[in-house]
């Protein structure tokens, strides 16, 4: 009987336990955490692994299928600005308490490796989370703020915030964007006007409030008779809705039309009067609020290798179904160095995710000595962006492996590289980060640290197969330390137009470090060869770029 290719239909990808296929994860486990502790979280850890491919993933996908909806008036003409979700997206913030994504980090059971313990529940969760991740990063960052700078006042708040009832458990908005824009905050022109104590009511417009569904929400605003700037910002604590339900002098202008996170429901909104709650002191509401956002920067970074490590898992597994030119993907080669080329990525950007992770810990439990505090506020920006940055990379190329499939929506596919896009947009963008990442470096002398630990570690090895990778460590170290001498001597211009190359080079020979660390405590074939190549490459792309080309950015813009 003669075949015809009506009888073909090809085979979709599909995932497996999330926490058990993912030897990297598991590697890096048995490296940083003590076996006992292991061995307590680990059931846990593959609890989740499978939920995540299984119950959390329909609900998932169902709360994609069914975006929030915004309600102004009830059916008598009156203004109510209800927000409708679906029962998958409420479903999924009783999930979020009960697993304890944020909870974990602060009951700190296991003390500063606790930070390493949540955010690995936060990876396994976050690709499956319909981006309840971004409430949840809101809401950690509050809780975190909370705790350093509340008081008594607050204690109850940060109790729900951290709660793992799914019937006590609440989360926080963080509304920080105007119509001025997201990245220059300073010139918030929302006024507190004085309640009493430290009530205040607040008067003007947020612009781009994600997750306004939350409970609670912290935001900035200028106390009447403040002084212009970032000092003069304060930081208030809003309880969004009265014991009704209905919200507190707050307008729900519209929902925003977005290109991704569908799911996640983004407002604009007025503010005609919200009571509100100083909290912190007034002033340097900036300073203060950075707090909050140096934990929303680093999910960022985590939901970034996540959202790669999901990409890559749907990839591998379609390369070993899909059959073309007579065998499956996986055996053409260029196909899989592809895929190797995507999976070194998701390695290097993995392990400064996670060492930015351990530093947060450190940080939290009183553990980090000064040289790890400033090495953390230098890091946070430069794993933010460039793990953003490679998962969008990663995402795009996902799609490419699927050939058109991966241009369809029901595949599912397309919105891998939807929700990717945002991850370089929101907390700070590529450019916003790589100047924050050398006013750090400024402020601080963390480079000198930074140098000073990466030279350490990468002398320290002693394993033949990688004495290449730590020359070429020690190589860019040093090209990055003359070009930092170059930039002082050439002044503002040619340090911010070389701020993204600066920020590249410290996050591509800090993951390279990390990458033979691990290579030499797993004494593992991948691992070995993942440090190599990654290691082949320039690890400081473009920092040497000649001045000249810089300075000549304008006239290349002009066309
Ligand atoms: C899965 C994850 C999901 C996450 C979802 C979240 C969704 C939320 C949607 C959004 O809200 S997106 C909008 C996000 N916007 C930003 O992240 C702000 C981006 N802009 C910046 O980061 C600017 O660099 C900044 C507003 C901080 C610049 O502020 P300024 O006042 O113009 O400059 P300056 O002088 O650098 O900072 C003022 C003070 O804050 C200084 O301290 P001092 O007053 O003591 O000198 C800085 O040292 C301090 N500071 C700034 N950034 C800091 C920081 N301190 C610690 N850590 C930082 N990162």
């Amino acid at each position: 009987m003669p075949t015809s290719n009506a009888e073909f239909f090809q085979d979709p990808p599909r995932l497996g336990n999330q926490y058990d296929d993912d030897a990297l994860l598991r590697a890096y486990l048995r490296w940083r955490l003590p076996p006992k502790m292991l061995a307590e979280i680990e059931p846990d850890l593959r609890r989740l692994g499978s939920r995540v491919v299984t119950d959390i993933l329909a609900l998932d996908e169902a709360a994609e299928a069914s975006p929030p909806r915004h309600v102004p008036y009830d059916a008598w003409g009156r203004r109510i600005d209800h927000i409708e979700t679906s029962d998958a997206w409420r479903e999924l913030d009783r999930i979020s308490a009960t697993e304890g994504i944020v909870a974990t980090a602060y009951e700190r059971a296991h003390g500063s490796h606790s930070r390493i313990d949540q955010f690995a529940r936060l990876y396994l969760f976050a690709p499956s989370s319909a981006l309840y991740s971004c409430p949840l990063a809101m809401t950690d960052g509050a809780a975190r703020f909370l705790e350093v700078h509340g008081d008594d006042a607050t204690r109850s708040v940060f109790s729900h915030l951290t709660s793992r009832d799914p019937n006590e458990f609440w989360t926080s908005g963080q509304w920080m964007t105007e119509r001025t824009g997201g990245s220059d905050v300073a010139s918030t022109s929302t006024i507190a006007c004085r309640a009493g104590g430290d009530t205040y009511t607040l008067h003007g417009s947020k612009w781009f409030t994600s997750a306004t569904t939350s409970q609670v929400a912290m935001t900035l605003a200028r106390i009447e008779g403040a002084p212009e700037g970032s000092h003069g910002l304060s930081v208030f604590l809003i309880t969004l809705r009265d014991t009704d339900g209905r919200l507190r002098n707050i307008r729900v202008d519209r929902l925003k039309d977005k290109l991704g996170t569908r799911a996640l429901p983004t407002a604009e909104l007025t503010l005609e009067g919200t009571p509100a709650q100083l909290v912190g002191g007034a002033g340097d509401g900036v300073r203060k609020i950075a707090t909050l956002f140096n934990v929303t920067r680093v999910y960022n970074a985590v939901a970034a290798v996540a959202g790669m490590r999901r990409a890559i898992a749907l990839a591998s597994d379609y390369a070993r179904r899909r059959h073309a030119f007579g065998k499956p993907l996986i055996e053409h080669l260029l196909h899989l160095e592809t895929l190797a080329d995507m999976q070194l990525e998701l390695r290097a950007a993995f392990l400064l995710a996670f060492r930015v992770v351990e530093l947060v810990g450190r940080d939290e439990c009183g553990e980090a000595t000064d040289a790890e505090s400033r090495l953390l506020r230098f890091l946070i920006p430069v794993a933010k962006l460039y793990t953003a940055k490679q998962a969008i990379a990663v995402a795009s190329e996902t799609l490419e492996t699927f050939g058109g499939a991966g241009y369809v929506e029901d595949t599912g596919l397309p919105r891998l590289l939807r929700d990717a896009q945002v991850l370089s947009i929101w907390e700070g963008t590529t450019n916003i980060l790589s100047l924050d990442a050398l006013r750090a470096m400024e402020r601080s002398d963390a480079l000198a640290v930074w140098t000073g630990d990466v030279r350490r570690r990468a002398s320290a090895l002693r394993m033949p197969e990688l004495a290449s990778c730590s020359e070429q460590i020690l190589n860019a170290l040093k090209r990055i330390e003359d070009y930092v001498v170059r930039a002082a001597r050439e002044g503002s211009e040619f340090q911010q137009t070389g701020a993204r190359a600066f920020a590249y080079a410290i996050a591509r020979t800090e993951a390279a470090t990390l990458l033979i660390e691990l290579a030499r405590v797993t004494s593992d074939r991948a691992a070995v060869a993942s440090a190599q190549r990654w290691c082949a490459r320039d690890l400081a792309p473009l920092i040497d770029a000649d001045s000249k080309h810089r300075s000549d950015s304008a006239a290349l813009e002009a066309g």
